[in-house]
């Protein structure tokens, strides 16, 4: 009795002893290991090294961001040193959204079009008020006859959007826009049962540089109601891109929701086995089709990582649009029908076509322009941006973190 109780105490030593050495062992890795670099997450992305944050998510700490802001390498061109390029400002917008339009063009004017005056051209599935057009005219600094040019202008006149271009095309099945768009809101999909979105969509991801306002323009920046701009940017961008030979410009890269695209990645997929010629031998297809940040979004959507240029921001070569990779690719979605049987949107189709036909070293990121649309940022550390926003803040929706995959676009493709 008295043995085989000691025998209990001696196993209960030992079994106490084994544990607190346990303890020891992680207390020491785990002091180790957050003292050492991880070497794993160390990635080139473009030019410069980058660490991928620990969770995808925002970039915190190592956000490139919070560098010095130093603007794009190459040469680049003040106000009145060099020409205007063929090139204009641009945006699709309705009457009722004037504030916001003029709140926009406020900040553009202000940060970077007073040096440069280029033209803005807007346009509209129905004619501008003479509100709109007396009141956005007054914003613009260069205040020639045409520099704000309105399609339609009030009363109808001027270039109309092709109703082909925008209304729902004959080949789309009414019934089914109906079911499907029961199934989107149930998925909680925005703008689902929206038809006007779902037409916006469409003309933005295959249409807008077919309008006849735009035939002999090359360049494009998109600006939509109620975006801020708060860097001071000195230099013609449009230059920029032309001059460096670059296609697209963009700021922000983000997830978007797989429910509104599931047939989007197979439908590209099926236009990619039909002409595997027009996949550009320096493509971003990594970054299209990653799986390891957020495998769940690849998995809804089929294969695509649902990552995105945010596209209510571009400075962009519509000449790449026009292009027959693009406009092939275009077609084919257009007839798969998903602008209205779910709820394709123009970033990630504008994004892929890119991904897939253009060279990905022809993609900018415009990091030195501070700018954001409701609920996102890009902001830069320079004294161009005036404490106008917060260097490196990306969200000011909560819970929003996760929605961010710039890193992906850092790492697989540029920093610059
Ligand atoms: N003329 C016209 N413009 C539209 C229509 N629908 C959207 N737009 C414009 O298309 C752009 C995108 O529309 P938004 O409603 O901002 O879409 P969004 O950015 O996804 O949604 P928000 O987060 O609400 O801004 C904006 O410039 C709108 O002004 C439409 O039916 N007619
Ligand atoms: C701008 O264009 C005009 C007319 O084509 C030309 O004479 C002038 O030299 C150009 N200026 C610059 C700075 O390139
Ligand atoms: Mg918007």
């Amino acid at each position: 009795m008295v043995l085989l109780q000691s025998h209990g105490v001696v196993r209960l030593i030992f079994a106490l002893l084994l544990l607190s050495s346990f303890l020891l062992i992680i207390y020491n890795f785990r002091s180790i290991s957050s003292r050492l670099p991880d070497l794993d997450d160390v990635v080139s992305g473009g030019h410069t090294k980058f660490r991928r944050p620990k969770t995808g998510g925002s970039l915190k700490g190592i956000d490139p961001l919070l560098e010095p802001e130093k603007g794009p390498s190459g040469k680049l061109y003040g106000p009145g040193e060099v020409n205007r390029t063929s090139a204009t400002i641009l945006s699709l917008v309705r009457n009722d959204e004037l504030e916001g339009m003029l709140q926009s063009m406020r900040d553009l004017e202000a940060t970077w079009n007073h040096k440069f005056n280029y033209p803005w051209t807007f346009i509209n599935d129905e004619p501008f008020s003479k509100e709109f057009i007396e009141r956005t005219s007054k914003e613009a600094k260069y205040t020639s006859y045409g520099w704000c040019s309105f399609f339609p202008g009030a009363g109808g006149g001027g270039e109309v959007i092709p109703k082909e271009d925008w209304e729902v095309p004959s080949w789309i099945n009414e019934d089914l826009i109906q079911e499907s768009s029961d199934l989107l809101t149930e998925n909680k999909v925005q703008y689902a049962t929206m038809r006007s979105y779902h037409q916006m969509c469409r003309w933005n991801s295959g249409k807008f540089y077919h309008h006849p306002a735009l035939k002999d323009i090359r360049w494009y920046w998109r600006v939509e109601p109620k975006v801020h701009f708060f860097c001071d940017i000195d230099y013609d961008v449009f230059r920029y891109m032309e001059d460096n030979d670059k296609l697209y410009g963009f700021v922000i890269n983000i997830y978007d929701s797989p429910d509104s695209i599931e047939t989007l990645w197979p439908q590209t997929l099926e236009f990619l086995a039909e002409h595997p010629e027009y996949l550009h031998p320096n493509n971003a297809m990594d970054w299209l089709s990653d799986s390891k940040n957020r495998p769940e979004h690849n998995h809804k959507a089929n294969g695509y990582s649902t990552c995105h240029f945010w596209s209510n921001f571009e400075i962009g070569d519509m000449n790449f649009w026009r292009s027959k990779p693009y406009e092939d690719y275009f077609e084919h979605l257009d007839r798969a029908g998903g602008f209205f049987y779910e709820r394709w949107g123009d970033a990630p189709v504008h994004s892929i076509g890119l991904g897939l036909f253009a060279d990905k070293d022809k993609i900018h990121w415009f990091r030195d322009i501070g700018y954001q649309h409701i609920p996102y940022f890009n902001c830069p550390s320079s004294p161009k941006c005036k404490q106008r926003c917060q260097a490196g803040r990306f969200t000011d929706g909560t819970g929003l973190d996760e929605e961010d995959c710039r890193a992906n676009w850092f790492e697989m493709a540029h920093m610059d």
